[in-house]
């Protein structure tokens, strides 16, 4: 298999080259921030999905934890429009990630340095082929969400993906696709790499962000697709049961993009399958991603050359 390039700090470097020495203070504390971002192929190019706003979530990521990338927007920007055009490939999916690399070790990490570093590699549907026809079997975590002030769930950093790990691995070894997590008082969170939404009586409704939820670039394109639509959305705190009888559920995130939940603890959600709403917020979003229908701006295109064989 031919690894695409990855470019670190600056450079495009060779994938068994792009390495890090085992002191680096990011493997030993998790002190790393990061983002997903996808590049699709549409049916007018390769575009990527609100590149803007990952970046920028990347940049208060860092901000958050005190860490200087060293790059603005626009060069962040500019730097993973380079490595999809470098590696050829006509969609995938984008990994910029920051860390704290050698100094010294102990906790506090200011006096180690950031590196930067971009990856693109294809994926295909997160939660398995089937899941965004048929909808996914999910649980509720026993693991909760971090509470407000202790980890800062705004900020998408790689230390908070230990507590989403622990839900992730229950979930399949339970033999389901996905946990959804509560907060430390009970209120329904998030999934352990997606945000959540409910459907009931034609409504559409998602937890805030006092819910401890990351800001999904998804979760804020639902609403603006739902809006279109003339759905109404609100934000509200939503008790676990309210789960079991809503009319419909789905997950929203760069990797899982608009997937049905079908089961919810066993409880069947609506009909057990895909339902109307949801087929018609996930078909507004594909005309976007798909067809390169964009009325709110939010491809970047990227001119990928592809080898001839
Ligand atoms: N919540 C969490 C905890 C989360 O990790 C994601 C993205 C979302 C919500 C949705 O956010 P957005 O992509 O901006 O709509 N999870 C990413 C990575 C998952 C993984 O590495 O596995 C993703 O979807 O790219």
């Amino acid at each position: 298999m031919n690894h695409p390039d990855i470019w670190v700090n600056g450079e495009l470097v060779a994938y068994e080259n792009a390495t890090v020495h085992v002191l680096s203070h990011a493997l030993h504390y998790g002190t790393s921030v990061f983002e997903g971002v996808r590049c699709y192929k549409t049916a007018k190019g390769s575009s990527i999905m609100r590149l803007r706003e990952h970046t920028q979530r990347l940049l208060d990521s860092a901000k958050i934890y005190r860490m200087d990338l060293g790059y603005s927007l626009e060069e962040l920007e500019q730097a993973q429009i380079d490595t999809i055009v470098n590696s050829g490939l006509e969609a995938c999916y984008i990994r910029p990630l920051a860390f704290r690399g050698m100094g010294s070790l102990g906790v506090n990490p200011l006096k180690n340095k950031v590196d930067v570093i971009i990856a693109v590699w294809e994926w295909g549907a997160y939660l398995g082929p089937e899941a965004l026809a048929e909808g996914v079997d999910v649980q509720v975590a026993s693991w909760n969400r971090m509470a407000p002030n202790t980890f800062p769930a705004m900020a998408k950093a790689g230390g908070n993906y230990l507590n989403a790990g622990l839900v992730k691995m229950d979930a399949v070894l339970n033999g389901f696709s996905e946990g959804i997590m509560l907060t430390h008082d009970g209120i329904v969170a998030e999934g352990s790499g997606e945000n959540l939404f409910l459907v009931k009586n034609g409504e559409l409704i998602t937890a805030p962000l006092s819910a401890s939820i990351l800001p999904g670039i998804t979760r804020d394109a639902v609403r603006t697709i739902a809006r279109d639509l003339g759905l109404s959305v609100r934000e509200e705190r939503i008790p676990r049961e309210m789960l079991y009888i809503a009319d419909e559920l789905f997950f929203t995130g760069t990797a899982a993009e608009v997937t049905p939940i079908r089961s919810v603890d066993h409880h069947k959600i609506g009909e057990g399958n895909r339902g109307p709403i949801t087929t018609q917020i996930q078909d507004a979003y594909f005309d976007v991603v798909h067809n390169g229908n964009d009325p709110h701006g939010w491809l970047t295109s990227v001119p990928v050359s592809v080898p001839v064989a």
